[in-house]
């Protein structure tokens, strides 16, 4: 019996593997017909589901529905790139047709994460943000120190840092930021922070080299757990664009007390799990937590007039899950192009 779409995840990369071999546009409309015509292979999942369970029917159906997009948008993608051939070679061939309407070209858009961080700015400008930003090559201060890590800690282990030869530290996170906006400001403070971050890590779907993070700092008077949790699910909600199953953990980092993260359901299986999410059915977006009062007490402000919370968002993940973008690479790699329309 079928557990809802583990089955399907193959077909995925199958049908983006047929369209990139296809040669012309012949074989790419053969292609089509074979997986989204009347009688095609999608047509013919669907009409299965009948059969189906109630529940299993919807997450099966969801699946069916992805793997559709995935056919349309490589059948697309592949498309464009053929008629772009095919003009080049009538080009190359020294004949060219200068009365004929002119094929489309796609325009040029603003890439998924500035559009993202525009959204991000705008929400935290209308709660009272300002936008705070830091140098990219950090010192071990602003870094490690001052963020209750201490020298030789093996919780710096966790942050796989490059060093350059001056032992200067292109920054593992955007948590710096936090450190000097407290130096640099007086409470009430509200700031975030976006930026690349940099890190020694094996890359994969959802890890990067160098990605970027959305830093998140508020201090003021009476700060507690409750105002974070609020804070950090309106932003997910606000940034998807509809709801979405999320879920909190404890965690732990040095700079806050208690600490916890923020993990969204895994768009691209519902949560039924895949090779994105490793099968857990969950993404780790944002971790957080209340300021620990040793941070507080080492940018000079006093722990017993002032509580604060912090957060330090994903940023490539969120991009990923509101535009569908199944693999981090694809957002630096130029070849981007949306998988799934959610
Ligand atoms: C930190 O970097 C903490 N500075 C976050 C923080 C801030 C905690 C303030 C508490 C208070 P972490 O290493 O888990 O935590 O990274 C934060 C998020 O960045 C992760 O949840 C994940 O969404 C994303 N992330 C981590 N590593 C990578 C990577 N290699 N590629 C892409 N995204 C990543």
């Amino acid at each position: 019996m079928m557990d809802g779409a583990a089955d399907l995840d193959g077909r995925v990369i199958e049908v983006q593997a047929e369209a990139l071999a296809c040669v012309d546009l012949g074989a790419l409309e053969e292609l089509r017909l074979r997986w989204l015509g009347k009688k095609g292979e999608i047509t013919g999942l669907l009409k299965s589901l009948g059969a189906l369970p109630a529940e299993e029917r919807a997450r099966r159906g969801a699946a069916i529905n992805a793997l559709r997009d995935s056919a349309t948008a490589a059948w697309e993608s592949r498309k464009g790139e053929l008629e772009r051939k095919a003009e080049d070679a009538a080009l190359d061939a020294g004949w060219i047709d200068v009365t004929a309407p002119s094929g489309a070209r796609p325009a040029g858009r603003l890439h998924p994460i500035t559009l993202l961080l525009e959204e991000v700015i705008d929400h935290f400008t209308g709660l009272g943000f300002e936008v705070a930003t830091g140098p990219e090559i950090e010192d071990e201060f602003h870094n490690f120190d001052a963020l209750n890590i201490p020298k030789d800690h093996p919780a710096r282990d966790v942050w796989d840092t490059f060093y350059t030869d001056r032992r200067e530290i292109p920054r593992t996170h955007t948590s710096s930021v936090q450190i000097r906006a407290m130096q640099t400001r007086k409470p009430p403070i509200r700031v975030i922070s976006p930026g690349r971050v940099f890190r020694n890590e094996t890359i994969d779907a959802t890890h990067h080299a160098s990605f970027n993070q959305v830093e998140g700092l508020l201090v003021d008077r009476h700060v507690t757990i409750a105002h974070l949790k609020h804070t950090l699910e309106t932003l997910v909600a606000k940034l998807m664009g509809r709801k979405v199953e999320t879920r909190f953990r404890p965690a732990f980092y040095p700079f806050v007390e208690p600490g916890l993260d923020l993990d969204v359901q895994c768009v691209f299986c519902a949560g039924v799990g895949c090779s994105i999410c490793k099968g857990s059915g969950w993404i780790e977006l944002i971790p957080g937590g209340l300021v620990h009062p040793k941070v507080l007490d080492a940018c000079g402000l006093d722990p017993d007039q002032w509580q604060g919370f912090a957060f330090g968002m994903g940023f490539d993940r969120m991009v990923m899950m509101r535009y569908g973008i199944d693999d981090i690479r694809r957002l630096y790699d130029g070849r981007l192009q949306l998988v799934r329309q959610f």
